[in-house]
């Protein structure tokens, strides 16, 4: 499972206000937390409000690598800040993200050959969030096909199906899932998937519970990755244990920490 550390996205008021008064210390601790916690990589978001958005990015970016040796997930619905960012990196980056739209394939798909990038493909299109795992795996489809016939690496692609908030949109839980093992036969060998696990328990109550409760789930649907907090740590024991049982790796009584110094 390859883990995107979520924490640095200006969507959180410590990461939001750190951008503002250009605080290194607050974005270079998160850096090395979530690297010392388990991430792989790092998702990059300005959020909301930055009102220079490239330059938070190109700051944000400069001062993460000045810190940690992780990959990025430049995470950004503007073509120019994602860019700004892949000019930047120093590893092999992430675009976070396209969508199945083609103005939006028509212009990430030529920036992810040309800086040699991976590529999430949210699998929602012209008509928006997607109702149901039929229209999720159709935009997947989408971005499959868009990706092969442009010779992509599509062992670099990611296909999103988009969790949104039980609290609002419980029946869409189980269509995530099974949009999850669908994708999977889209191509030989499959493609991979991605979620953005946080965002299942946006304004409830018990969000660690959900949160590693759905991630385990998906890992038994075939999850390939996951934008999540690996500060939590029982999420983090959850997602190990998952992958133990799923017989990703050989049980030891010290599985846990054996993980952690691989
Ligand atoms: N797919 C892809 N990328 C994504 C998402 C996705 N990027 C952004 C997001 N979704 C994943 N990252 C987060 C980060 C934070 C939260 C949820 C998802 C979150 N934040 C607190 C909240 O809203 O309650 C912030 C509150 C605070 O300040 O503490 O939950 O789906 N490809």
């Amino acid at each position: 499972m390859l883990v995107i550390g979520e924490r640095i996205n200006g969507m959180f008021k410590d990461v939001g206000k750190a951008i503002v008064d250009q605080d290194k210390q607050v974005i270079q601790d998160l850096a090395k937390k979530q690297l010392v916690a388990g991430a792989d990589v790092l998702d990059v978001n300005v959020g909301p409000a930055a009102a220079d958005a490239v330059g938070a990015m190109q700051w944000l970016v400069e001062t993460i690598q000045e810190a940690v040796d992780l990959p990025l997930a430049l995470d950004s619905t503007k073509f120019e800040v994602i860019e700004a960012g892949l000019k930047l990196v120093k590893k092999k980056a992430i675009i976070n993200s396209t969508s199945a739209k083609k103005e939006k394939l028509e212009k990430l798909i030529p920036l992810a050959k040309q800086y040699g990038a991976g590529l999430i493909g949210l699998t929602m299109g012209e008509t928006g969030i997607p109702r149901d795992r039929h229209q999720r795996s159709e935009f997947a489809a989408v971005i499959v096909s868009a990706c092969m016939e442009a010779g992509i690496d599509l062992g670099g692609l990611y296909l999103d199906p988009i969790i949104l908030p039980v609290n609002v949109a419980q029946p869409q839980a189980l269509e995530v899932l099974e949009a999850i093992r669908e994708f999977q036969l889209l191509s030989d060998p499959p493609p991979k998937t991605v979620v953005g696990l946080s965002n299942v328990s946006q304004g409830a109550e018990q969000r660690s519970l959900i949160n590693r409760t759905f991630l385990v789930m998906a890992q038994a649907m075939g999850l390939s990755a996951a934008i999540a907090d690996p500060l939590d740590k029982e999420l983090m024991d959850a997602l190990i244990t998952a992958e133990l049982l799923l017989n990703k790796h050989i049980y030891c009584a010290s599985y846990l920490d054996a993980y952690k110094k691989k």
